[in-house]
């Protein structure tokens, strides 16, 4: 325990719990709370900002909890989310198992009715046992009920969030706890600036030796890197390993740009192959969860006798879906280390197997290039996307924000990401909904332009939140791709009664939301305009709406992953 702030002093030699909240959390370096007030924590939030805490003030939980998801990724400190009792704390919790399930660290910090009434269950003001309900969907959940614990509390919930494998934490703060009053010096006195929260983890040298042994007796060895990778920032080690070895690499969606996307060794363009014909797959900071079939099926080549090294901080993860021939458990950066240190001569792995994927990739490559050209109107997803790739390539600090289904995975195949941590989508549960909060902070905590590549559906789910964009003067270009629908904007109701379940108002005029609240709005019907529109954005910084409309016949059934569609042999027959 160390005792290295004075906390504000309401009253002469007073403090109380809001102060210590606030001490407490400044003393562990937050400096951004993700917010959206309200009893009982109004106050809170005010005297948040006043204390020098940047707060952003939300239209939805769900998007202020998705801000502080990526926040923690961003930043590798816990990002933190403040609300409200019952229904507010509720809708930060899709937010809060989003983070867990991803392995950021974050903190959902929400005010709660009284114990005493709501045990007794006599029916309080938004009544509900939150921390009941929110420790099977987090990492860890605490509740604070004294003063005096909330440097222990706070302390934990950081501790916890960051250490090992990261994850979403819940902080349980009832009304009453803010109100109480201690004596300032003996306050300053409970708080814990916790001390190297997230430790360095080496794996064993003998570890590391069977990694080194198994990689080097590949003849067809691959590496995949994960958002783990991307999130641990040792970005300079992972290029230094991934080129000293000569491996070819693939990257999951959010590793993309971990080396730059145009890289000699980079097998992103020929994915099938690199999966299929390997013979040795190294894992980075990824999982061999739905995204990588379990490392099974015709993807992997089945019947296959693939030796997998992993790199997890993780051991539970080792041998979830496929036995792990090498496990490294260990943080990436001193696992790394102690692998580079052992290559000494490595040889590279034969010229063969390395040209036959060079060769792949420069064939798909050259096929794609050639339908990106496309200048068509109505606009598809290549045509529009394909200027979207030429407006990152001129700005490589620019963040991609992306969801949707085919608004998505073309995005992911198409625009290339030429540093680290500038591609921020989905996860791994694929949650329609991250946009907004997502653009917000990552505006918020890296100041760089945002361009959010959004599908119409996607959209709707977080675009209330352009008042805050407008609100705070954020960066942020947000491109509507407007097919009119879900995957499509074609289909329609067999009885004629409704609109099918997957269509939206036709070329629906999305871009006056944001002019309604005082940004630029434009609506785009051909790649030249599109392309014209975002470089002004990115130019100005002035929040914008580009309402791209895109053909509605041109996407496919839930984009590259339709096979997951469960069928009905009634329909079929
Ligand atoms: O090698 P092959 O031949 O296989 O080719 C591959 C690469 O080699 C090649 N490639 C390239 N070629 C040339 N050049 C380059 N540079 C290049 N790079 C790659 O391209 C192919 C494909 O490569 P890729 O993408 O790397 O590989 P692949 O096989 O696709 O990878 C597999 C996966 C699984 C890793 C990948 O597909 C992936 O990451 N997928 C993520 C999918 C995902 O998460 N989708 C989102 C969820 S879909 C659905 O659930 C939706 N909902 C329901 C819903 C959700 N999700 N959430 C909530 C809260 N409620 C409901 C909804 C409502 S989507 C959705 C809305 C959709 O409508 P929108 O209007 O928003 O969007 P539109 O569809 O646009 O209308
Ligand atoms: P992707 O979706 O990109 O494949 P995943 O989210 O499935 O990535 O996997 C990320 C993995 O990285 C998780 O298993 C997590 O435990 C691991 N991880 C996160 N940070 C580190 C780190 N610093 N060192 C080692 N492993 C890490
Ligand atoms: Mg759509």
């Amino acid at each position: 325990m160390t005792e290295t702030s004075t906390p504000t002093d309401p009253q002469g030699d007073l403090t109380d719990g809001f102060h210590l909240i606030i001490d407490a959390l400044k003393l562990n370096g937050v400096e951004t709370v993700y917010h959206v007030p309200g009893i009982p924590v109004t106050d809170l939030g005010r005297m948040m900002q006043a204390e020098g805490l940047r707060v952003i003030s939300f239209r939805h939980e769900s998007n202020a909890g998705n801000a502080a998801a990526i926040a923690g990724y961003l930043t590798r400190k816990p990002g933190v989310c403040l609300t409200v009792s019952a229904p507010g704390f509720l809708n930060g919790l899709v937010a809060l198992s989003h983070a867990t399930t991803n392995c950021w660290p974050m903190i959902l910090i929400s005010g709660s009715s009284e114990r005493e009434i709501v045990d007794l269950q006599k029916g309080d003001y938004e009544e509900m046992d939150q921390l009941a309900i929110a420790k099977p969907l987090c990492k860890a959940a605490y509740r604070i009920l004294r003063a005096e614990d909330i440097g222990i509390g706070i302390a934990r919930a950081v501790r916890a969030a960051v250490s090992g494998r990261p994850g979403g934490v819940y902080l349980d703060l009832p009304a009453s706890l803010m109100g109480q009053v201690m004596d300032a010096a003996a306050g300053a006195k409970t708080l814990i600036e916790v001390v190297d929260p997230a430790p360095a983890q080496f794996p064993a040298q003998a570890a590391v030796d069977r990694a080194l042994d198994v990689l080097s007796s590949a003849r067809k060895p691959l590496i995949i890197l994960g958002k783990g990778a991307a999130y641990a920032q040792c970005d300079a080690l992972v290029r230094q390993f991934v080129e000293t070895s000569g491996i070819p690499y693939l990257a999951m969606s959010m590793a993309k740009g971990l080396l730059p996307d145009d890289h000699g060794q980079y097998a992103g363009a020929a994915r099938s192959l690199a999966l299929k014909d390997s013979d040795c797959v190294m894992l980075i900071g990824a999982r061999l969860n739905w995204l990588l079939s379990h490392g099974r099926g015709k993807q992997w080549g089945e019947p296959h006798g693939k030796r997998f090294v992993h790199i997890d901080i993780d051991p539970k993860e080792m041998d979830s879906n496929q036995p792990i021939a090498a496990p490294l458990v260990g943080d990436i950066e001193s696992c790394l280390t102690m692998l580079l240190a052992g290559m000494g001569d490595w040889s590279a792995p034969d010229a063969a197997w390395t040209g036959a994927i060079a060769d792949k990739a420069a064939a798909n490559v050259a096929r794609m290039g050639a339908r990106l050209m496309n200048n068509n109107v109505p606009m598809d997803y290549h045509g529009a996307l394909g200027r979207l790739k030429s407006v990152f390539a001129d700005h490589p600090d620019a963040i991609l924000v992306n969801e949707g289904a085919n608004t998505l995975d073309f995005a992911r195949s198409i625009i290339d990401m030429s540093k680290p941590r500038k591609r921020l989508d989905v996860g791994t549960w694929g949650v329609m909904g991250i946009g907004m909060g997502t653009a917000i902070a990552a505006a918020v905590e890296t100041g760089q332009p945002v361009v959010a590549i959004e599908g119409d559906s996607a959209f709707g789910f977080s675009g209330m939140e352009v008042e805050t964009i407008c609100r705070y003067g954020l960066p942020v270009c947000v491109v509507v791709f407007n097919n009119s629908g879900i995957y499509r904007g074609t289909d329609t109701d067999p009885t004629g009664r409704d609109p099918a379940p997957t269509v939206f108002v036709r070329e629906a005029q999305y871009d006056l939301m944001m002019t309604a609240f005082g940004g630029a709005g434009v609506t785009a019907r051909s790649p030249d305009d599109l392309e014209q529109a975002v470089r002004a954005a990115i130019a100005s910084r002035r929040p914008t709406l580009v309402n791209a409309i895109i053909d509605p016949s041109t996407g496919t059934e839930s984009g590259r992953i339709g096979n997951l569609n469960p069928q009905s042999v009634v329909k079929k027959k």
